[in-house]
Protein backbone atom coordinates (compact mmCIF):
# COMPACT_ATOMS: atom_id res chain seq x y z
CA UNK A 1 0.00 0.00 0.00
CA UNK A 2 1.48 3.81 -0.91
CA UNK A 3 2.46 6.02 1.99
CA UNK A 4 -0.21 8.75 2.65
CA UNK A 5 1.18 12.41 2.06
CA UNK A 6 2.19 14.24 5.55
CA UNK A 7 1.09 17.64 5.61
CA UNK A 8 3.10 19.17 8.27
CA UNK A 9 0.87 22.62 9.61
CA UNK A 10 -0.68 24.68 12.52
CA UNK A 11 -4.67 25.00 12.66
CA UNK A 12 -3.71 28.84 13.01
CA UNK A 13 -1.67 29.06 9.70
CA UNK A 14 -3.79 29.62 6.29
CA UNK A 15 -1.44 28.18 3.96
CA UNK A 16 -1.90 25.22 6.22
CA UNK A 17 -5.84 24.80 6.47
CA UNK A 18 -5.63 25.42 2.87
CA UNK A 19 -3.69 22.59 1.83
CA UNK A 20 -5.57 20.33 4.28
CA UNK A 21 -8.44 21.50 2.69
CA UNK A 22 -7.44 20.50 -0.81
CA UNK A 23 -5.76 16.73 0.26
CA UNK A 24 -9.85 16.33 1.57
CA UNK A 25 -11.24 17.45 -1.20
CA UNK A 26 -8.98 15.43 -3.81
CA UNK A 27 -9.27 12.40 -0.94
CA UNK A 28 -5.91 12.26 -1.14
CA UNK A 29 -4.82 9.81 1.50
CA UNK A 30 -2.98 12.07 4.38
CA UNK A 31 -1.82 12.34 7.59
CA UNK A 32 -2.35 15.91 8.93
CA UNK A 33 1.11 16.18 11.38
CA UNK A 34 0.17 19.29 13.87
CA UNK A 35 3.80 20.79 13.77
CA UNK A 36 5.65 20.95 17.08
CA UNK A 37 8.82 19.67 19.34
CA UNK A 38 7.81 16.03 18.96
CA UNK A 39 8.23 15.86 14.94
CA UNK A 40 11.10 18.54 14.49
CA UNK A 41 13.87 16.23 13.41
CA UNK A 42 11.15 14.69 10.63
CA UNK A 43 9.87 18.29 9.86
CA UNK A 44 13.55 19.20 9.54
CA UNK A 45 14.17 16.40 6.73
CA UNK A 46 11.56 18.01 4.74
CA UNK A 47 11.82 21.66 4.88
CA UNK A 48 13.89 23.84 3.09
CA UNK A 49 12.49 27.17 4.25
CA UNK A 50 11.10 27.18 8.51
CA UNK A 51 7.64 27.56 7.38
CA UNK A 52 4.01 25.68 7.21
CA UNK A 53 2.86 23.72 5.27
CA UNK A 54 5.37 21.77 4.34
CA UNK A 55 4.41 18.44 2.58
CA UNK A 56 6.43 15.18 3.03
CA UNK A 57 5.15 13.04 -0.33
CA UNK A 58 5.35 9.20 0.05
CA UNK A 59 8.44 9.14 -1.60
CA UNK A 60 10.04 11.72 0.77
CA UNK A 61 10.24 14.56 -1.52
CA UNK A 62 9.63 18.03 1.03
CA UNK A 63 7.10 19.97 -0.62
CA UNK A 64 6.62 23.75 0.23
CA UNK A 65 4.63 26.37 -0.93
CA UNK A 66 0.95 26.26 -0.71
CA UNK A 67 -0.06 26.88 -4.97
CA UNK A 68 2.84 25.43 -6.17
CA UNK A 69 2.03 22.45 -4.04
CA UNK A 70 -1.72 22.58 -5.14
CA UNK A 71 -0.48 22.98 -8.61
CA UNK A 72 1.86 19.91 -8.76
CA UNK A 73 -0.78 17.71 -7.06
CA UNK A 74 -3.17 18.68 -9.80
CA UNK A 75 -1.23 17.13 -12.37
CA UNK A 76 -0.95 14.19 -10.86
CA UNK A 77 -4.66 13.70 -9.60
CA UNK A 78 -6.44 15.55 -12.02
CA UNK A 79 -10.10 14.09 -10.58
CA UNK A 80 -12.03 15.67 -9.49
CA UNK A 81 -11.02 18.72 -11.12
CA UNK A 82 -11.19 22.18 -9.01
CA UNK A 83 -10.41 24.61 -12.74
CA UNK A 84 -13.69 25.24 -13.92
CA UNK A 85 -13.32 23.96 -17.88
CA UNK A 86 -14.45 27.15 -19.11
CA UNK A 87 -10.45 28.84 -19.45
CA UNK A 88 -11.10 32.10 -18.92
CA UNK A 89 -13.11 31.12 -15.80
CA UNK A 90 -10.01 29.00 -14.52
CA UNK A 91 -7.81 32.16 -15.13
CA UNK A 92 -10.42 34.01 -12.89
CA UNK A 93 -10.31 31.48 -10.27
CA UNK A 94 -6.53 31.45 -10.46
CA UNK A 95 -6.43 34.84 -9.99
CA UNK A 96 -8.76 35.19 -7.18
CA UNK A 97 -6.76 31.98 -5.65
CA UNK A 98 -3.40 34.88 -5.69
CA UNK A 99 -5.25 37.47 -4.41
CA UNK A 100 -6.47 35.53 -1.02
CA UNK A 101 -2.84 34.60 -0.60
CA UNK A 102 -1.20 38.09 -0.86
CA UNK A 103 -4.36 40.43 0.14
CA UNK A 104 -6.32 38.13 2.10
CA UNK A 105 -3.23 37.79 4.29
CA UNK A 106 -2.92 41.13 4.98
CA UNK A 107 -5.91 41.32 6.06
CA UNK A 108 -6.12 38.33 8.65
CA UNK A 109 -2.32 39.22 10.09
CA UNK A 110 -3.01 42.79 10.57
CA UNK A 111 -6.34 41.77 12.64
CA UNK A 112 -4.44 38.93 14.12
CA UNK A 113 -1.87 40.99 15.89
CA UNK A 114 -2.90 44.48 16.12
CA UNK A 115 -5.90 44.67 18.56
CA UNK A 116 -5.37 43.94 22.31
CA UNK A 117 -7.56 41.29 22.15
CA UNK A 118 -6.85 39.63 19.04
CA UNK A 119 -3.22 39.33 19.83
CA UNK A 120 -3.70 37.62 23.42
CA UNK A 121 -6.27 35.30 21.92
CA UNK A 122 -4.16 34.14 18.60
CA UNK A 123 -0.87 33.88 21.15
CA UNK A 124 -2.89 31.76 23.85
CA UNK A 125 -4.17 29.69 20.69
CA UNK A 126 -0.96 29.44 19.78
CA UNK A 127 0.73 28.17 22.59
CA UNK A 128 -1.53 25.51 23.74
CA UNK A 129 -1.33 24.31 20.09
CA UNK A 130 2.43 24.25 20.55
CA UNK A 131 1.96 22.78 25.02
CA UNK A 132 -1.07 20.29 23.85
CA UNK A 133 -0.28 18.79 27.15
CA UNK A 134 1.72 22.01 29.32
CA UNK A 135 0.30 23.27 32.66
CA UNK A 136 -0.99 26.57 32.22
CA UNK A 137 2.18 28.47 33.79
CA UNK A 138 4.03 26.70 30.57
CA UNK A 139 1.37 27.55 28.35
CA UNK A 140 1.08 31.08 29.96
CA UNK A 141 4.98 31.59 29.56
CA UNK A 142 4.77 30.39 25.65
CA UNK A 143 1.72 32.59 25.24
CA UNK A 144 4.05 35.83 26.44
CA UNK A 145 6.82 34.67 24.39
CA UNK A 146 4.76 34.72 21.21
CA UNK A 147 3.29 37.71 21.94
CA UNK A 148 6.96 39.59 22.01
CA UNK A 149 7.83 37.52 18.85
CA UNK A 150 4.92 38.80 16.82
CA UNK A 151 5.01 41.84 18.60
CA UNK A 152 6.53 44.57 15.09
CA UNK A 153 5.89 41.07 12.67
CA UNK A 154 2.67 43.12 11.50
CA UNK A 155 4.82 45.45 10.21
CA UNK A 156 6.30 43.46 7.43
CA UNK A 157 2.73 43.45 6.05
CA UNK A 158 1.75 47.04 6.47
CA UNK A 159 0.11 46.84 10.01
CA UNK A 160 0.62 50.14 11.59
CA UNK A 161 -1.69 52.58 13.50
CA UNK A 162 -1.99 54.27 10.01
CA UNK A 163 -3.11 51.67 7.97
CA UNK A 164 -5.25 50.26 10.48
CA UNK A 165 -8.87 51.83 9.74
CA UNK A 166 -7.82 51.59 5.71
CA UNK A 167 -7.33 47.77 6.68
CA UNK A 168 -10.04 47.33 8.63
CA UNK A 169 -12.30 48.81 5.60
CA UNK A 170 -11.30 46.73 2.84
CA UNK A 171 -11.89 43.58 5.04
CA UNK A 172 -15.36 44.75 5.59
CA UNK A 173 -16.06 45.90 1.91
CA UNK A 174 -14.57 42.05 0.72
CA UNK A 175 -16.81 40.57 3.31
CA UNK A 176 -19.87 42.70 1.94
CA UNK A 177 -18.89 41.45 -1.40
CA UNK A 178 -18.43 38.08 -0.65
CA UNK A 179 -21.50 37.38 1.33
CA UNK A 180 -23.71 39.23 -1.83
CA UNK A 181 -22.34 36.69 -3.96
CA UNK A 182 -22.14 33.33 -1.32
CA UNK A 183 -25.93 34.05 0.12
CA UNK A 184 -27.32 31.65 -3.29
CA UNK A 185 -24.29 28.87 -4.38
CA UNK A 186 -22.12 27.27 -2.22
CA UNK A 187 -18.45 28.17 -3.84
CA UNK A 188 -17.32 30.68 -5.69
CA UNK A 189 -17.65 28.97 -8.97
CA UNK A 190 -20.38 27.25 -8.05
CA UNK A 191 -21.73 23.93 -6.75
CA UNK A 192 -17.96 23.01 -5.91
CA UNK A 193 -14.77 24.09 -4.84
CA UNK A 194 -12.43 26.01 -7.62
CA UNK A 195 -8.28 27.04 -6.97
CA UNK A 196 -10.16 30.40 -5.94
CA UNK A 197 -11.84 29.23 -2.55
CA UNK A 198 -8.74 27.47 -1.25
CA UNK A 199 -7.07 30.43 -1.01
CA UNK A 200 -9.32 32.84 0.01
CA UNK A 201 -11.09 30.61 2.36
CA UNK A 202 -7.70 29.76 3.74
CA UNK A 203 -7.29 33.33 5.21
CA UNK A 204 -11.04 34.22 6.17
CA UNK A 205 -10.89 31.03 8.19
CA UNK A 206 -8.49 31.80 9.94
CA UNK A 207 -10.50 35.78 10.32
CA UNK A 208 -13.28 33.43 11.44
CA UNK A 209 -11.61 32.51 14.41
CA UNK A 210 -9.77 35.58 15.26
CA UNK A 211 -11.79 37.85 17.57
CA UNK A 212 -12.41 40.84 16.12
CA UNK A 213 -12.60 39.70 12.29
CA UNK A 214 -14.71 36.63 13.48
CA UNK A 215 -17.17 39.12 14.95
CA UNK A 216 -17.21 41.11 12.12
CA UNK A 217 -17.90 38.09 9.42
CA UNK A 218 -20.38 36.54 12.48
CA UNK A 219 -22.17 40.37 12.26
CA UNK A 220 -22.45 40.84 8.06
CA UNK A 221 -20.70 37.95 6.80
CA UNK A 222 -22.73 34.78 7.27
CA UNK A 223 -23.06 33.18 4.23
CA UNK A 224 -19.06 33.77 4.29
CA UNK A 225 -19.10 32.13 7.64
CA UNK A 226 -20.63 29.05 5.93
CA UNK A 227 -18.40 28.69 3.07
CA UNK A 228 -15.39 29.38 5.28
CA UNK A 229 -16.60 26.35 7.42
CA UNK A 230 -17.76 24.46 4.26
CA UNK A 231 -14.32 24.83 3.21
CA UNK A 232 -12.74 22.66 5.86
CA UNK A 233 -14.59 19.45 4.40
CA UNK A 234 -15.19 21.02 0.62
CA UNK A 235 -17.09 18.81 -1.57
CA UNK A 236 -18.54 18.60 -5.68
CA UNK A 237 -21.94 19.05 -4.93
CA UNK A 238 -22.75 20.13 -8.31
CA UNK A 239 -21.24 21.93 -11.19
CA UNK A 240 -19.33 25.44 -12.21
CA UNK A 241 -21.36 28.00 -13.47
CA UNK A 242 -20.79 29.92 -16.34
CA UNK A 243 -19.70 33.71 -16.62
CA UNK A 244 -22.93 34.75 -17.47
CA UNK A 245 -24.66 33.43 -14.49
CA UNK A 246 -21.86 34.14 -11.81
CA UNK A 247 -20.90 38.01 -13.26
CA UNK A 248 -23.65 40.27 -10.93
CA UNK A 249 -21.65 39.62 -8.51
CA UNK A 250 -18.65 37.95 -9.02
CA UNK A 251 -17.58 40.92 -11.39
CA UNK A 252 -18.05 43.32 -8.30
CA UNK A 253 -15.28 41.04 -6.55
CA UNK A 254 -12.86 41.31 -9.30
CA UNK A 255 -13.22 44.96 -9.52
CA UNK A 256 -12.15 45.00 -6.04
CA UNK A 257 -9.27 42.61 -6.84
CA UNK A 258 -8.26 45.28 -10.22
CA UNK A 259 -9.03 48.32 -6.78
CA UNK A 260 -7.06 47.44 -4.34
CA UNK A 261 -4.86 44.21 -5.17
CA UNK A 262 -3.37 44.32 -8.48
CA UNK A 263 -2.27 48.07 -7.83
CA UNK A 264 -0.65 47.34 -4.50
CA UNK A 265 1.24 44.54 -5.46
CA UNK A 266 2.64 46.14 -8.72
CA UNK A 267 4.13 49.11 -6.51
CA UNK A 268 5.35 46.73 -4.24
CA UNK A 269 6.96 44.71 -7.44
CA UNK A 270 8.40 48.32 -8.60
CA UNK A 271 9.63 49.38 -5.19
CA UNK A 272 11.46 46.08 -4.60
CA UNK A 273 13.07 46.83 -8.12
CA UNK A 274 14.35 50.69 -7.16
CA UNK A 275 15.47 48.90 -3.79
CA UNK A 276 12.90 51.33 -1.63
CA UNK A 277 12.72 50.99 1.88
CA UNK A 278 8.65 51.99 1.50
CA UNK A 279 6.07 52.74 -1.24
CA UNK A 280 2.81 54.94 -1.18
CA UNK A 281 0.03 53.79 -3.82
CA UNK A 282 -3.18 55.88 -3.93
CA UNK A 283 -6.15 52.84 -3.23
CA UNK A 284 -9.65 53.77 -2.71
CA UNK A 285 -10.25 55.05 0.67
CA UNK A 286 -6.57 57.26 0.75
CA UNK A 287 -3.14 56.24 0.32
CA UNK A 288 -1.51 53.42 1.94
CA UNK A 289 1.95 53.02 2.78
CA UNK A 290 4.34 49.87 3.50
CA UNK A 291 7.43 48.45 3.19
CA UNK A 292 8.03 46.41 0.36
CA UNK A 293 7.23 42.32 0.63
CA UNK A 294 9.42 40.00 -1.27
CA UNK A 295 7.62 36.57 -1.97
CA UNK A 296 4.67 39.12 -3.32
CA UNK A 297 7.08 40.06 -6.98
CA UNK A 298 7.81 36.33 -7.43
CA UNK A 299 4.00 35.35 -7.39
CA UNK A 300 3.32 38.36 -9.58
CA UNK A 301 5.60 37.38 -11.78
CA UNK A 302 3.61 34.12 -11.77
CA UNK A 303 0.49 35.51 -12.25
CA UNK A 304 1.24 37.39 -15.51
CA UNK A 305 2.87 34.34 -16.68
CA UNK A 306 -0.73 32.64 -16.22
CA UNK A 307 -2.68 35.08 -17.26
CA UNK A 308 -0.31 35.19 -20.43
CA UNK A 309 -0.86 31.94 -21.43
CA UNK A 310 -4.86 32.51 -20.78
CA UNK A 311 -5.20 35.27 -22.84
CA UNK A 312 -6.68 34.82 -25.48
CA UNK A 313 -9.81 32.94 -23.85
CA UNK A 314 -12.83 34.12 -25.30
CA UNK A 315 -14.47 36.83 -23.04
CA UNK A 316 -11.25 37.16 -20.97
CA UNK A 317 -9.60 40.08 -21.99
CA UNK A 318 -13.42 41.61 -21.53
CA UNK A 319 -13.84 40.48 -18.61
CA UNK A 320 -10.50 41.55 -16.64
CA UNK A 321 -10.36 45.36 -18.69
CA UNK A 322 -14.14 45.53 -17.07
CA UNK A 323 -12.57 44.87 -14.13
CA UNK A 324 -9.49 47.68 -14.12
CA UNK A 325 -7.04 44.53 -14.06
CA UNK A 326 -6.35 44.65 -17.78
CA UNK A 327 -3.37 46.89 -17.09
CA UNK A 328 -1.75 45.32 -14.47
CA UNK A 329 -1.49 41.60 -16.06
CA UNK A 330 0.28 42.15 -19.06
N1 LIG B 1 3.82 31.28 0.40
C1 LIG B 1 3.77 30.26 1.42
C2 LIG B 1 3.58 30.91 2.76
C3 LIG B 1 3.72 30.00 3.96
C4 LIG B 1 3.81 30.81 5.23
O1 LIG B 1 4.00 32.03 5.21
N2 LIG B 1 3.66 30.15 6.36
C5 LIG B 1 3.73 30.83 7.63
C6 LIG B 1 2.57 30.42 8.53
S1 LIG B 1 1.01 30.80 7.80
C7 LIG B 1 4.98 30.40 8.37
O2 LIG B 1 5.29 29.21 8.42
N3 LIG B 1 5.71 31.36 8.92
C8 LIG B 1 6.91 31.10 9.67
C9 LIG B 1 6.65 30.99 11.12
O3 LIG B 1 5.49 31.01 11.55
O4 LIG B 1 7.63 30.84 11.87
C10 LIG B 1 2.63 29.30 1.10
O5 LIG B 1 1.77 29.62 0.26
O6 LIG B 1 2.65 28.18 1.63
Amino acid sequence: MTRPYRIFGSEMSPYSVKVRSYFRFKEIPHLWVPRGADNEDEYRRFARLPIVPTVATPDDEGLQDSTPIMERIEAAHPQPSVHPGDPALKFLSELIEEFGDEWGNKLMFHHRWYAQVDKLASAQTLARLSLPHGDPAAVAARAAMILERMSGRGHFVGSSDANAPLISAYYFELIDLLEAHLSSRRYLFGERPAFADFGLAGQLYECSVDPTCGAGMRARGGHVLDWCHRMMEPRADGEFEAWASLAPTLAPILSYVGSYFLPWTTANAVALEAGADAFTVNLPGGPYTQPPQKYHARSLGALKAKYAAAASAPDLEAIVAEAGCLAFLR
